[in-house]
């Protein structure tokens, strides 16, 4: 498991802890009301989880500027919740409303941002990685600065377009960030399974790109490491693999009965690892906040998400002359 050793870690602000407290906290809550929501039926189709791997997210996001892109796959809600999209437009795309950032008709996996330049929700393993490296070519073309995160996970790192991109990514100097986020499994195959090495991230170097172990279940190295990816990506060196180290608490899908891996391991890395307490231990024991302090933030967010929920719940279906909108035809 993930061990906070790697990259050094940077001063911080307490109000930027808090700050980190409060996003991967959202994201936590969100992600177990949406949870609930399917169990009471209101949620159909796939739904992915993120629980246990907020701090790569928000990490990456804290380096990132306005007009930065971003990819995922389809283990996507955290990224929208953290690139600033809105609770509650998402939830109700899970439960398939109007009122849902596709209209209620994508789903949990099929979500997009114009604003926030949040490019989806990839359900296809690996696809969305010759797409981040599309957007940042668009970039580079339009020499406006931009860097684009590509996330993918260890399972889709073992695919052909990974390693297409990852020469022409080289190839012609793209300004993308590959963010591999391992969290030990694909589905119901660790791994160590699946994969012939331990780590990942040196897979770059037949191509001439750099890459980086990462500790995912540190905020604050993930955001250092983020910075420097960035700032490589930024002065036209090309793209910079990260390798997150980090672990999902919950099923692969919520039809996942999990039978590939033990209650006390996910146990132990919920007490030894887990992200948000780490903040939160960081917080108090530095005197940034007291308990009270963090008890406003716990109820400020679980304001936010209840509200969610409600609109999710309140917003109507989508009308039937919808059917026949958005497609191409
Ligand atoms: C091309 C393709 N092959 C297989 C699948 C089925 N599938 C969905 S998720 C998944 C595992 C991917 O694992 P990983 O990349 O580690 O991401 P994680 O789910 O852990 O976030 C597989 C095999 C798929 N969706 N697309
Ligand atoms: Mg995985």
């Amino acid at each position: 498991m993930a061990a906070r050793k790697t990259t050094k870690k940077p001063n911080v602000s307490a109000e930027e802890l808090k700050t980190y407290y409060r996003e991967m906290l959202l994201i936590r809550r969100f992600e177990e009301k949406a949870g609930q929501l399917y169990g009471m039926g209101l949620i159909g189709g796939f739904c992915h989880l993120y629980i246990g791997q907020e701090a790569v997210v928000v990490g990456l996001e804290a380096a990132a500027r306005d007009g930065d892109k971003r990819i995922t796959s389809y283990r996507d809600h955290g990224h929208m919740l953290a690139c600033g999209m809105e609770p509650g437009g998402v939830m109700a795309e899970l439960t398939g409303r109007e009122g849902g950032l596709s209209k209620g008709k994508g789903g949990s996996m099929h979500m997009f941002s114009k604003e926030k330049h949040f490019y989806g929700g990839h359900g296809i393993v690996g696809a969305q990685v010759p797409l981040g490296a599309g957007l940042a070519f668009a970039d580079k073309y339009k020499e406006n600065g931009g860097v684009t995160f590509t996330y993918f996970g260890d399972g889709a790192a073992n695919q052909g377009q990974v390693y297409e991109t990852f020469n022409m990514a080289a190839i012609w100097s793209l300004p993308v960030i590959f963010v591999i986020e391992n969290n030990q499994y694909a589905m119901g195959t660790s791994q160590e399974r699946s994969t012939s090495t331990k780590d990942i991230y040196h897979r770059g170097e037949a191509f001439g790109i750099p890459g980086e172990i990462v500790d995912g279940m540190d905020v604050l190295a993930v955001k250092a490491a983020s910075e420097k990816a960035v700032a490589h990506c930024r002065a036209g060196k090309g793209p910079y693999i990260l390798e997150i180290k980090t672990y999902r608490y919950r099923g692969h899908s919520m039809s996942d009965p999990a039978k590939y891996r033990t209650r006390e391991e996910v146990q132990k890395v919920r007490e030894q690892s887990d992200p948000i307490e780490h903040v939160r231990d960081l917080l108090l024991t530095g005197k940034h906040a007291t308990e009270d302090d963090l008890k406003a933030i716990d109820k400020e967010i679980k304001e936010i998400v209840n509200q969610a929920a409600e609109f999710s719940k309140e917003s109507p279906e989508p009308s039937l002359d919808e059917l026949w909108t958005d497609i191409y035809a």
